[in-house]
Parts: C-alpha cells; structure tokens; sequence
C-alpha cells in the first residue's frame, strides 16, 4: 500500500482521531491542560503509528491539508471541555506544529481562524514545536512566534534537549516553555547526569521566565524527584495515557 495515497482521504473517511493526554501542575497535583494527539486507524493496516503517517504527511506536504483540520477539530473539542467545567479551572489545550507547518508562513491565519470559527480563548491554545523547527532559521520562526504570541497564543518548545543547541535558542527565541524530551525523564532516577540535565534546564529556563513541562513520567519516583526540582508541570503514563474526546471529557469535565 501507499501510505501517502492512504493518508490523503483518511480524514475525510473518518480513520483520523484525536487522543487527548492530560497534563497536570506539580505544586497541587491539579489537572491543567491536555496535549492533542492525532491517531490513524486504517480499515485494512490497523493502526498506524503516528511517527511513521505524521512523516509521511510532512514529506508529502499533506500536513498542509490536515494541520489546519487537526487545531480545528482540537479547538471545538477544546470549547467543549470548558463548557462543561464551568466556575472550575479552564484546561488548555497544546497542539503539535510540524516544521513544514511553521515554514509555511499562513500558520498565524489558520490559527486565527480556528480560534475565531470555534470561540476558543487565544490563551488556552497552546502550540508545540519542536526544537529542531526553529533551528537553522531563526529569525524567520522567531518573528513567526513573536505574531503568535501577540495574538495571545502560548509557544512550547517540545522535545527540548535533544537538539543539543537548546539552552542558547531560549535566549534568541521567544517561547512560553520547553517540554523535556521524555529520554531524559527515564533516567532521571538512574542517572545522575540526566538529574543534573534535567535539574539545569529547569534551573535556566525558570531564570528566562519560561515554565517546564516533563514528558514521558511513567513512575511515581521521577514524578515526586521533578516535583521536588520544581519543575512546573508534568505528562506521561503513570499520570494518565492519551485517551479518546469522550473519555477524556468523562475525566475532565
Ligand atoms: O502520539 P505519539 O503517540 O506516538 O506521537 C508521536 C509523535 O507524533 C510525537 O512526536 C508527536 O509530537 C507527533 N504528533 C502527534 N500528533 C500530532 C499532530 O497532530 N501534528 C503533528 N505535527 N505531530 C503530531
Ligand atoms: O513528541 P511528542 O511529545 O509530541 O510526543 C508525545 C508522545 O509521547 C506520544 O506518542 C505519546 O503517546 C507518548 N507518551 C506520552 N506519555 C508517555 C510516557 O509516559 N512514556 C512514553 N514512552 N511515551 C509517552
Ligand atoms: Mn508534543
Ligand atoms: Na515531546
């Protein structure tokens, strides 16, 4: 089968769903947000992984098409969750953007209009992207994401660490905080540089004024060791999976 031909209607056939991760904040324990997930079951493949059909559709460009189709459906299921919490807390919702998303220069209107057509507050949208995105042309993505975030929009950096430049960028590039890549979460209990890693970045981000999601926390030990090096927020499996809307809005709202 061809991927890329698979791929191009899926959406449209409904095979395309979002799953939803809680995010939660460490001083209180409270649940504050929740990461979108694209998921990809196809009739005769099954599932596909979302690392394998999110390439395809970056090298395709197909990521165009569905990028906007993506925040969109994200955005309304977003509406929904503080409709029904209302008096509690509202959750933001973050949203992965894709390097061909953010080269592509119309990404400030599409996220307007997803946020215009769907009533969703510009401050509870939160956009992921990935260090390696910014790199390389910075001055482009930083005029980029200074627009969004006048717009009101909250910039992460996600899968922070791992593009090894990371700490010089956050001078250089204006986000509102980085998500520690989940390789040095694992070993945060077992390896003392990954502690000492882990604990510098939220040590220097917190002194640029940007805030610190861990990802990828599967143990109540490396919840409890982030806590206590005041890391702000915090996802992964011990704290809950990705799970469908509906489930997700039993759980939150
Ligand atoms: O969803 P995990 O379950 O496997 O996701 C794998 C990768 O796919 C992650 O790096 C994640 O950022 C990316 N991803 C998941 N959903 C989306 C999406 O809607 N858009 C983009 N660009 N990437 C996504
Ligand atoms: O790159 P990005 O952070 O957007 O990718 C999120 C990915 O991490 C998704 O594939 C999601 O399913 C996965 N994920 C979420 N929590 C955990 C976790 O605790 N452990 C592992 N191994 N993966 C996780
Ligand atoms: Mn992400
Ligand atoms: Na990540």
């Amino acid at each position: 089968v061809h991927l890329e031909h698979e791929l191009r209607g899926a959406w449209d056939r409904g095979e395309l769903s979002l799953a939803y991760q809680p995010v939660f904040r460490l001083v209180d324990g409270a649940m504050i947000g929740a990461e979108a997930l694209l998921r990809w079951k196809h009739p005769e493949l099954g599932v596909v992984a979302p690392s394998v059909f999110i390439d395809v559709a970056e090298q395709s460009g197909l990521i165009e098409v569905l990028g906007p189709q993506v925040l969109r459906q994200a955005c309304a299921d977003a509406v929904r969750w503080q409709e029904s919490r209302k008096g509690e807390e509202p959750l933001f919702l973050a949203v992965n953007v894709s390097p061909r998303q953010l080269r592509n220069g119309d990404l400030p209107d599409v996220v307007e209009a997803s946020l215009r057509e769907t009533g969703l507050p510009a401050d509870l949208l939160h956009l992921e992207l990935t260090e390696t995105a910014v790199i390389g042309d910075e001055r482009h993505a930083s005029s980029l994401l200074s627009q969004l975030r006048g717009m009101g929009v909250k910039v992460w950096l996600d899968d922070f660490g791992t593009g090894f430049s990371g700490l010089s960028h956050l001078r250089r590039v204006p986000v509102d905080g980085v998500k520690i890549d989940r390789s040095f979460v694992a070993d945060v209990l077992r390896d003392p540089d990954d502690l000492a890693l882990t604990t510098a970045i939220i040590a220097m981000a917190h002194s640029l004024g940007i805030l610190v999601v861990a990802e990828g926390v599967e143990k109540e030990g490396q919840y409890a060791i982030l806590r206590e090096r005041g890391c702000d927020f915090a996802q992964g499996y011990w704290l809950g999976h990705p799970v469908t809307a509906d489930e997700f809005m039993a759980v939150a709202c």
